[in-house]
């Protein structure tokens, strides 16, 4: 936390925010231990209901939700929530100064395995000039965002205008050693990390790119968008989750994407941002603009170094040909 008083000193900033990040790290703790014993305490299988986005609710999933409302409630800093765990925004503490938009547990297919997932969030403030509308933010209004990988200990957080920074947890189970992140300008070590799975699905101009690029650079896929993205920041490259618009089934087609814009995309993109990238939808546009209309709005997301994003934009523009 040193760190981040130093911050607020040095920005003239209030105590809140720093009350604010000890109860998001105090719940990533709390989900690194339950996601270690996980297995132990029988808390990796199914919990029997489905989420909002019509997905299979792992027990790890309610775990991380429930510790992670009691940390921001118990910090009345919050006014309210939005996470994808929950279909209803979160009310916390009307009287409170952030808007919080997380995802628990990312990366549920990993669940079973015990293998990396992620907590991610995004942190806004109210508005402190005049009325407060508790309209849904946009990337480029968020003052944090951040991820911890877990269980890895690894935790990567960035600061409107202050860049990214990465921390890992020391024996005490402290974050310490704040390191800053920059994407490598060195191309040698660059990845590309999608599910290739999918890759027939994408628009012919993205599958063009695909294939006129990818023998460039190495390809690492996770399965979970902070561990994916994680590797991104540290070797440079692009991590993307193109719209499926060539199903072989049109009803699998998403053309409005998979991932959600709010707690996934406009976290990856705005740490990417401050650590020197860039990142877009399906049509271009850089993800930190994108106004949401909904909680759980979903997105197209190419996330990472400046020159792979901008070339790949190109490759969006061309359209799709008609489907036969
Ligand atoms: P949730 O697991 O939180 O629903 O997140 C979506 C996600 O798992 C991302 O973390 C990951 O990048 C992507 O979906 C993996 O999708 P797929 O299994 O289709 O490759």
């Amino acid at each position: 936390m040193g760190f981040l008083l130093t911050h607020q000193e040095k920005h003239h900033r209030t105590h809140h925010f720093l009350v604010l990040m000890d109860a998001l790290i105090s719940a990533a703790k709390h989900i690194e231990h339950f996601y270690l014993t996980g297995a132990l305490k029988g808390n990796i299988g199914l919990a029997g209901s489905v989420n909002v986005q019509g997905e299979d609710v792992f027990r790890m999933d309610q775990i991380a939700q429930e510790l992670t409302i009691h940390h921001l409630r118990a910090s009345r800093r919050v006014i309210y929530a939005i996470s994808e765990e929950s279909e209803e925004i979160v009310p916390i503490t009307p009287d409170g100064r952030y808007f919080v938009y997380f995802d628990p547990l990312d990366g549920s297919s990993n669940v079973p395995h015990g293998l990396p997932v992620g907590f991610m969030f995004g942190v806004a403030r109210k508005s402190l000039e005049g009325e407060e509308d508790n309209h849904l933010r946009a990337g480029k209004d968020y003052i944090a965002a951040g991820m911890f990988v877990i269980p890895t200990g690894t935790f990567t957080l960035a600061l409107k205008d202050a860049g990214a920074w990465r921390f890992h947890l020391d024996e005490t189970m402290e974050f310490v050693r704040p390191t800053r992140i920059l994407l490598p300008e060195n191309r040698k070590n660059w990845e590309l990390s999608f599910n290739s799975a999918n890759r027939r699905t994408y628009s012919k101009g993205v599958q063009n790119w695909i294939t006129n690029n990818e023998s460039n650079y190495a390809f690492r896929y996770i399965g979970a968008l902070a561990a994916d993205f994680h590797r991104t920041l540290s070797n440079g490259g692009m991590f993307m989750y193109p719209a499926i618009v060539n199903h072989p089934d049109p009803r699998k087609n998403r053309p409005e994407g998979k991932l959600r814009l709010m707690y996934e995309a406009a976290v990856v993109a705005f740490i990417c941002s401050e650590a020197g990238g860039g990142a877009v939808d399906e049509s271009g546009r850089p993800i930190l603009d994108v106004q949401p209309k909904g909680p759980h709005q979903r997105t197209a997301l190419y996330v990472g170094s400046k020159p792979l994003v901008e070339d790949v934009t190109q490759s969006l523009a061309i359209p799709n040909p008609p489907v036969q």
